[in-house]
C-alpha cells in the first residue's frame, strides 16, 4: 500500500517508516522538523543521537534499496499537503504530525494557543486535502488515551450504549482530558468524526497509550537508523525518562503519590499496531475508535520495575516522590478495554521487562549526553502556573 506519514521525523513517524517499508508497503511523509526544536527551546536533547534528515534518507536507500519521499513542509500549509497528496495518491495517511507534549502546552498562553492551533489546524487541513485529492484514503489518526482522563467507570473504545431517561443510544464516550496538549486531540476526534459523517472518508482514531522504547528490530545496528528518546520535563514519556534517570544514578521523579495509572505500549508494539490499523481499513463513512496499549501500571508499578531490571544490569536505584505538578487524580479507577486491534490480530511482542532491559543496554553509550542535561530531569511547569521547581515530598 502506500503510506503517507505526517510527522516522519518523529520519535514515532521514523521507525513507522522503516517498519511499513520492511512490510513491503510504499512510504512517503512530510515533516517541519519543528520537533528537534521543540526539545532544544526547553533545554532537552535526545538520549540517543539522531541523524539528520538527509543522513536518514541515505541510511535508509542503502538499507532498503529504494528512496523516500520525505519533504520538509508545514502541515499548517494547505496547498503543500493537499499538492502532496495529489503527487503520492496515498491508500492510508497515518497522522503523526502534531505537538505531543502535555506539560510544554501547559507553560503560558502562547504554547497553549499555539499547540491547539497547530493540532487542530494542521488535522483539518488533512482532513480536507483527503476529501479533495485522496477521497478513498483511509485517515489513522494519533490520538491519546488521555483524552477520556480517568472516569470512575470502564472505559470503552470510543463509543457506549447510554439508556437515558427510557431512550437508548449508542454515543461517543465523555471526553475528560487533563492538559491543553490532550485537549488538542478530543477536538481533533470530534471533527474527524464529523468528517466521516459528511464526506465518507474512512478514519481510525488511535486512543494511544504512553510509548517506550529505544528502536525496533528492523533498524538493525545503523545508527543513523535510530529514532530519538527524549528524557526533559516536555518530551521525556515516564518510562522514557525513568531509564534515563536509573542510567546516570540520578532518583526516580515519581510524581505524588504515584498511584496514577495509565495504558503503557512498546515502541514495536505501537509500530505494529498502526500496521494492523492501516493493513484493515474500515468502510467509507465509518469512524473507528481503537484503544491502543499493552498493559496498564501504576506509576509506582514502574518505577519498581525499572529498578529491579537496572539492578539485573548492575545498577543501583533509587526512587523520590515529588510534588506533583500537573493536576490530576493521583490514585482513581482504570479499566480501559482493549480489544479492537486484539480482533484484527494484535499480540503484544516482547515482555515489558525486556524491552526495559534492551533500552537500558542502549542509553549506557550515551550515558555523557544525559548527565550534560541531568537539569531538565526536574519539573518546573506546573498545570496551577506558578513555575517553580518541584522538590522532593517522599
Ligand atoms: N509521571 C511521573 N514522573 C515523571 C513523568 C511522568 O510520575 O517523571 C507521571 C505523570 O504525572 C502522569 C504519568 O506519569 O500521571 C504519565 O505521564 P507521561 O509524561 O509519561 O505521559 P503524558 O503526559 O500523559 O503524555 C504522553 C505523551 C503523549 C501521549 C500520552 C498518552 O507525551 O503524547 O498522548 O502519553 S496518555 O498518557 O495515555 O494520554
Amino acid at each position: 500500500m502506500r503510506v503517507f506519514i505526517a510527522g516522519i521525523d518523529g520519535y514515532l513517524g521514523w521507525p513507522l517508516a522503516i517498519h511499513l517499508s520492511a512490510s513491503g508497503h510504499e512510504v512517503a511523509g512530510a515533516d517541519l522538523l519543528l520537533r528537534r526544536q521543540w526539545v532544544a527551546e526547553v533545554g532537552g536533547i535526545s538520549a540517543q543521537p539522531i541523524a539528520s534528515r538527509e543522513d536518514r534518507l541515505s541510511a535508509f536507500e542503502e538499507r532498503f534499496g529504494k528512496a523516500i519521499d520525505f519533504r520538509v513542509g508545514d502541515l499548517m500549509d494547505y496547498d503543500f499537503v493537499k499538492e502532496f497528496f495529489k503527487d503520492f495518491q496515498p491508500e492510508a495517511v497515518v497522522h503523526l504530525g502534531q505537538m505531543p507534549s502535555a506539560p510544554y502546552s501547559m507553560i503560558d498562553q502562547a504554547h497553549c494557543v499555539g499547540t491547539q492551533e497547530n493540532n487542530v489546524i494542521n488535522n483539518l487541513n488533512i482532513l480536507w486535502a483527503i476529501k479533495e485529492a485522496v477521497p478513498d484514503a483511509h485517515l489513522v489518526k494519533l490520538g491519546t488515551m488521555g483524552e477520556y482522563g480517568t472516569p470512575n467507570i470502564d472505559i470503552p473504545e470510543g463509543f457506549f450504549e447510554v439508556e437515558f431517561r427510557g431512550r437508548r443510544d449508542r454515543l461517543p464516550f465523555p471526553r475528560q482530558a487533563g492538559s491543553w496538549y490532550h485537549q488538542s486531540k478530543v477536538h481533533d476526534s470530534h471533527n474527524t468524526h464529523f468528517a466521516t459523517k459528511i464526506w465518507d472518508i474512512r478514519a481510525t482514531d488511535i486512543m494511544q497509550g504512553v510509548v517506550f522504547g529505544t528502536q525496533i528490530e528492523e533498524m538493525g545496528d545503523d545508527l543513523r537508523l535510530r529514532t530519538r528518546l527524549d528524557f526533559d520535563q516536555c518530551f521525556g514519556t515516564a518510562i522514557n525518562r525513568f531509564c534515563c534517570q536509573a542510567i546516570i544514578g540520578h532518583p526516580l521523579t515519581l510524581f505524588g503519590r504515584g498511584m496514577q495509572k495509565r495504558g503503557f505500549l512498546p515502541l514495536l508494539d505501537s509500530m505494529a499496531c498502526l500496521r494492523l490499523a492501516v493493513e484493515n481499513p474500515p468502510g467509507p463513512g465509518e469512524f473507528r475508535v481503537f484503544n491502543q496499549f499493552e498493559n496498564a501500571y501504576s506509576v509506582t508499578e514502574l518505577a519498581n520495575m525499572v529498578k529491579a531490571v537496572a539492578s539485573e544490569i548492575g545498577l543501583e536505584v533509587t526512587i523520590n516522590h515529588y510534588d506533583n505538578p500537573r493536576t490530576e487524580l493521583e490514585e482513581h479507577y482504570y479499566q480501559p478495554d482493549r480489544q479492537h486491534l486484539i480482533n484484527l490480530g494484535y499480540q503484544p511482542t516482547r515482555d515489558t521487562r525486556s524491552v526495559l532491559r534492551q533500552m537500558m543496554l542502549d542509553l549506557q553509550d550515551n550515558r555523557e549526553r544525559i548527565e550534560a542535561h541531568a537539569h531538565v530531569l526536574i519539573p518546573d511547569i506546573r498545570w496551577d502556573s506558578s513555575r517553580r521547581r518541584s522538590e522532593i515530598i517522599g
